[in-house]
């Protein structure tokens, strides 16, 4: 259709860009950014990937884009590798379709070598409906990325359908509680309780934790009080070009 027709000549013309969300610790610091895909048609529109990705997952052009992103998204960390005072991971979102190619694990590899970056500053961000097909498979395959010294974590966690049997299988860092579970924190209860609980896992099986889609300072306050030790969202502030990150940055530091 229309939109995969768009999307074939948006890869080739690069009309792609990405821009960086900061992820904040409880001090204030800044701990890494997001990696997030922007596309702006020739008439200047931006079409968010909520509606493009899954038009790219479902046509392939998924794998040559997500190529594009990983190796961007070095390119950039290594960069700010070399310029900033402070190491900033750098998080790239990877869908299904690409985590299950027989090349992905190689992929990762050779982007970092030719990047330069060092692996402890890739993570990568995962879903966990992403795992479920091909546990064990899956399994083989973050062992290989973890021993590459890359950081994995899972992403919209808690919206999946898996069991937390999977956390035990899984050899991940960090787990984002989605940003479904932050929105009414301040006021529901049940919300409470699901954060509280993710956050006592995170602590007894020592995986960070991380409250997405946070956007006033109430929240900030019932999630640090719950114990939540990072945070990113709109209160903090928004995607931007990596230009005007490392300007934010330098006004954090
Ligand atoms: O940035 P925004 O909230 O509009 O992103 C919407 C969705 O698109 C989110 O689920 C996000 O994870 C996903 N997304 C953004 N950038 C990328 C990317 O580079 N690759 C993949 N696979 N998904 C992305
Ligand atoms: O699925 P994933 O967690 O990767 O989605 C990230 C998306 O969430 C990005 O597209 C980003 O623009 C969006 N996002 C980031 N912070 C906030 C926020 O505070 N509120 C909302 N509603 N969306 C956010
Ligand atoms: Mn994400
Ligand atoms: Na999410």
């Amino acid at each position: 259709h229309r939109l995969v027709t768009q999307l074939r000549g948006a890869v080739a013309d690069g009309a792609f860009t990405l821009h960086y969300q900061p992820k904040v610790a409880a001090t204030g610091a800044v701990t890494g950014v997001e990696a997030l895909l922007r596309w702006t048609l020739p008439d200047g529109t931006p079409v968010s990937p909520a509606e493009f990705i899954p038009a790219a997952e479902e046509s392939g052009l998924i794998l040559p884009l997500g190529r594009w992103v990983l190796e961007q998204a070095c390119a950039q960390a290594r960069e700010w590798e070399r310029t900033l005072p402070e190491p900033l991971p750098v998080a790239v979102n990877i869908s299904a379709l690409q985590f299950s190619q027989p090349d992905f694990v190689e992929q990762v590899r050779g982007t970092l070598t030719a990047s330069g970056l060092t692996p402890g500053l890739l993570e990568l961000e995962i879903t966990e409906s992403l795992l479920a097909p091909e546990p064990e498979a899956a399994r083989e395959r973050l062992v290989v990325l973890r021993d590459l010294g890359v950081r994995l974590s899972i992403d919209d966690f808690g919206t999946g359908f898996s069991s937390l049997s999977y956390l035990k299988l899984f050899p991940v860092h960090t787990l984002k509680i989605d940003r479904a579970f932050v929105r009414d924190v301040a006021t529901d209860r049940n919300d409470v309780a699901i954060v509280e609980a993710v956050i006592g896992i995170g602590q007894a099986m020592n995986l960070d934790v991380l409250a997405e889609g946070v956007e006033t300072s109430r929240q900030v306050e019932v999630l640090t009080r719950l114990g939540c030790a990072a945070m990113q969202g709109y209160h903090f502030a928004r995607p931007m070009p990596a230009a005007e990150m490392t300007a934010w940055i330098a006004t954090r530091r």
